[in-house]
């Protein structure tokens, strides 16, 4: 079984809209320019450093935006050109919403269980609902489209719907799940929360818990995983508070080693015990406590939301944000982790500015999908990284992306014309067929 890392691909409609409370990137940087076009290079770049370290790579592609499909469920009526003239005269706040290119953030695309740990030894996936924020919710049913394409073989393929419901199931991806597994061990699952609409928990006072612990269960039972290896850990309420609102701001896991900050969850020795107990003595973490490594810098810099990637030598390097090289405290730990006794032997900083001004660090950028060779076979479409494909999209990205994006550029009606040509253009480079609401 072989980790691939399926990338999002930045759409052309990158820009900065300050959409996401809790997220303090977000909110800081909304209303800015931002650069679509170096957004996507700036993407493409560390997938071919990932590839180049010798670990899986793959990307999928981006969403139509605006979504002119929502906007007319919201009851703008007419041609393409009258939804979004209306729209930007009438709910300027529902175009920036309709129009975000949040979809790269694909850890928040789907949680997915590799058929290795599965009671049908078929790979699960299921798109996650992002009930709690509408600039993301909207992205279910087109990721769910997406997914069954790439992923159409059934008889290897579980492809679920998005989980049903308002915010009692919210479900935010793996952004909240991390897989670890050791050498003679199976491996162990963590679904992280925040809230519960039914159970009486302390949870976060100042931002909004985006997961629910529902959502965590029915992932479990629909990806049918081992009970006795599945782990629901309560995201830590002042992390949340503090800016932390996934759990992979402030902890990340690969393989047999965890590395997390004290405000992760509610109960992280608690957690920390039995996962030593479920895995042995190969199971390795290291924990950053809020005097090394204060919350906000954490926020800030993203240490915990670096790709943590283990290479054909079975060693692990980190692929970090460059914030982190810059933020002397997240550096320092860094610095630790490769200098202590775990698989860790390196750190790479790698910009991706453009992202990391809307909370997205390099963990966020990607998806982890594990598959076997055959599973990998029976993928039809053009999706996994080459210098080829590489060419191809750098080449598609300049030939279509905006370089500066202002706020009132998404009120402009020809920005939907141009990104569904590129749209479409693109499912072409990457064989996918009709994925979109637009091609049908
Ligand atoms: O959902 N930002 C994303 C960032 C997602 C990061 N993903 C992970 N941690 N896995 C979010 O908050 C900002 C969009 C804007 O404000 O324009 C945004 O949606």
């Amino acid at each position: 079984m072989r980790e691939y890392n399926f990338d999002g691909l930045v759409g052309p409609t990158h820009n900065y809209g300050g959409l996401s409370v809790g997220n303090l990137a977000s909110t800081t940087h909304g209303g800015q320019a931002s650069y679509p076009r170096e957004a996507a290079l700036q993407g493409l770049e560390k997938m071919r450093f990932v590839s180049g370290l010798g670990v899986g790579q793959a990307v999928l592609p981006p969403q139509p935006r605006p979504s002119l499909k929502t906007l007319r469920l919201l009851g703008f009526s007419g041609t393409d050109e009258e939804v979004i003239t209306r729209a930007a005269r009438e709910a300027e706040h529902l175009l920036r919403l309709t129009s975000s290119a949040a979809a790269m953030w694909t850890a928040n695309a789907a949680t997915v269980a590799p058929s290795e740990d599965t009671a049908d030894k078929r790979l699960h996936l299921t798109p996650a609902n992002l009930q709690q924020m509408f600039h993301r919710a909207i992205e279910a049913e087109t990721t769910h489209s997406v997914l069954r394409a790439i992923f159409a073989d059934e008889a290897r393929f579980a492809v679920h719907a998005p989980l049903p419901g308002g915010g009692h199931f919210a479900d935010e991806g793996a952004a909240n799940h991390t897989r670890l597994v050791t050498p003679g061990h199976a491996a162990v699952h963590l679904l992280a929360w925040g809230r519960s609409p039914w159970k009486d928990i302390v949870g976060p006072k100042r931002f909004p818990a985006r997961q629910t612990l529902e959502a965590s269960q029915a992932l479990a039972r629909l990806h049918q995983l081992d009970p006795e290896r599945t782990l629901f850990p309560q995201q830590h309420p002042e992390g949340i508070d503090s800016g932390a609102f996934h759990t992979d701001v402030v902890a990340v896991g690969n393989g047999s080693f965890l590395m997390l900050h004290e405000l992760a969850f509610a109960d992280a020795p608690g957690l920390l015990r039995t996962l030593r107990e479920k895995l042995g003595e190969g199971f390795t973490s290291i924990t950053a406590t809020e005097a090394e490594l204060p919350v906000k810098d954490a926020v800030k810099s993203y240490p915990f939301n670096s790709q943590v990637l283990t290479l054909p030598d079975g060693g692990m390097a980190i692929v970090a944000p460059v914030e982190c090289q810059e933020t002397e405290t997240a550096r320092r730990f860094l610095e630790r982790v490769v200098a202590e006794n775990n698989p860790v032997k390196r750190v790479h900083y790698l910009d991706v500015r453009q992202s990391m001004n809307n909370g997205g660090g390099p963990a966020c950028l990607r998806q982890r999908i594990w598959l076997t060779e055959e599973e990998r076979a029976a993928v039809k479409a053009n999706v996994f990284y080459s210098p080829a494909l590489h060419e191809s999209l750098a080449a598609w990205v300049r030939k279509h992306y905006r370089e500066t994006m202002y706020a009132k550029d998404l009120q402009d009606p020809k920005l939907a014309r141009e990104t569904m040509t590129a749209l479409d253009e693109l499912t072409g480079i990457l064989q996918l067929g009709s994925v979109y609401d637009f091609q049908r």
